[in-house]
C-alpha cells in the first residue's frame, strides 16, 4: 500500500524518491506531524525495494527553517532534551544510517535543524538562492541534531566554529566555496540536475553503494589500520555480489552493467 502524508509530499518514480517537506507557509519549518512523518518516509524508503535512491528537498521558498518556533512557544512544551533526542536525533540516524544514498537538493533557506539534517545527507545540491542560517544561537541555544559532529568533518573545527559562533547568513556560493555543498545550480535547473544526479546512482550497484555508506561512516571514527582492515571485509561481502559478476561481464562485454542488487 502507497505511503500516506500530510506534511510532506512522498514520490516514487524511476527509483527515486522524493520527499518534500510541505509546510512552505512557515517555511517548511518541522513541527510534530512532519517530524514524525519525515521519519517514516525515510524508514519507507529504506524498506521499499523500487527505491535505489531518495532526493530531500522543501517546497516553496525554503528547505527547512529547523524547529516549529510556534511549537516552543505554545504551553507546556516537551522538555529540549527529549524533544532532541526522541524527535530530531532519529531524523539524521534514519538519514545515515539509510542503505541507499540521500540527496539533499536545498531550494531556499536551511536554518538550525532544518540545516542538519542537510549535512546529514550523502550529497548536497544547492540552488543559486539557497543560504545557510545555523541559527541556534539567534535564540539561545546550542546546535544539535548532529550538528557539532557533521560541521567540522564537512568544512573543519575553524569554519565550523566560525558559522556557529557568528551565526552569519551562509550564501550557496560561499559553501560551495568552503566545500559544504557540493553543487551549486540555478534555482530553475535544481530538481533537473539532481534527478540526474539521483538517476546515476539509482543504475549504480545498490549493495556497493549502501557499503561505501557503511564504510565512510566507519572511517571516520576509525584509525587507518582498523580502516583498512574493514574495507577488506567490506571488498569481501561486495566481491560476493551477482552485481560484481555483472559489473566484470558488462566491462568484458563493452556494455552498460545492469545491477539488480542482488
Ligand atoms: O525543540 C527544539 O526547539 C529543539 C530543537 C532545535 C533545533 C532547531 O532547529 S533550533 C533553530 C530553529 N529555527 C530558527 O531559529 C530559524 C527561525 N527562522 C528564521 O530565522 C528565519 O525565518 C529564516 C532565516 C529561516 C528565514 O528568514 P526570512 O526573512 O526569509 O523569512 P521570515 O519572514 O523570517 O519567515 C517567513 C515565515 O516563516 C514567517 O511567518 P509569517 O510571518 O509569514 O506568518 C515566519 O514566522 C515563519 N517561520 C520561519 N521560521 C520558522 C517559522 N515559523 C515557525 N518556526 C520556524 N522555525
Amino acid at each position: 500500500m502507497a505511503a500516506v502524508f500530510s506534511a510532506l509530499r512522498w514520490d516514487v518514480e524511476a527509483g527515486i524518491a522524493t520527499i518534500t517537506l510541505d509546510r512552505p507557509g512557515s517555511l517548511n519549518s518541522l513541527e510534530a506531524s512532519l517530524k514524525s512523518e519525515l521519519l517514516a518516509a525515510l524508514r519507507e524508503a529504506g524498506r521499499d525495494p523500487a527505491v535505489r535512491v531518495v532526493i530531500l528537498t522543501g517546497a516553496g521558498r525554503a528547505f527547512c527553517a529547523g524547529q516549529d518556533l510556534t511549537e516552543r512557544l505554545a504551553p507546556d512544551p516537551a522538555p529540549l532534551d527529549v524533544e532532541v533526542r526522541e524527535r530530531f536525533n532519529p531524523l539524521v540516524m534514519a538519514i545515515r544510517f539509510l542503505d541507499k544514498p540521500v540527496i539533499a537538493a536545498i531550494n531556499g533557506v536551511a536554518a538550525g535543524a532544518g540545516a542538519s539534517l542537510a549535512f546529514a545527507c550523502d550529497l548536497r545540491i544547492a540552488a543559486e538562492e539557497a543560504s545557510f542560517v545555523l541559527a541556534f544561537g539567534r535564540i539561545g541555544l546550542v546546535p544539535d541534531t548532529g550538528m557539532t559532529w557533521l560541521l567540522p568533518r564537512l568544512v573543519g573545527l575553524g569554519r565550523a566554529s566560525e558559522l556557529l559562533l557568528l551565526v552569519d547568513p551562509l550564501p550557496a556560493a560561499d559553501a560551495f566555496r568552503i566545500g559544504l555543498v557540493n553543487r551549486v545550480v540555478p534555482g530553475d535547473e535544481l530538481a533537473a540536475q539532481t534527478r540526474r544526479i539521483a538517476l546515476n546512482l539509482a543504475a549504480g550497484a545498490p549493495q556497493a553503494l549502501a557499503l561505501t555508506k557503511r564504510a565512510l561512516r566507519h572511517a571516520l571514527e576509525s584509525g587507518f589500520e582498523a580502516t583498512l582492515d574493514y574495507e577488506a571485509s567490506l571488498q569481501g561481502i561486495a566481491g560476493r555480489t551477482a552485481d560484481h559478476a555483472e559489473g566484470l561481464a558488462a566491462f568484458a562485454g563493452k556494455r552498460r552493467p545492469r545491477f539488480s542488487g542482488s
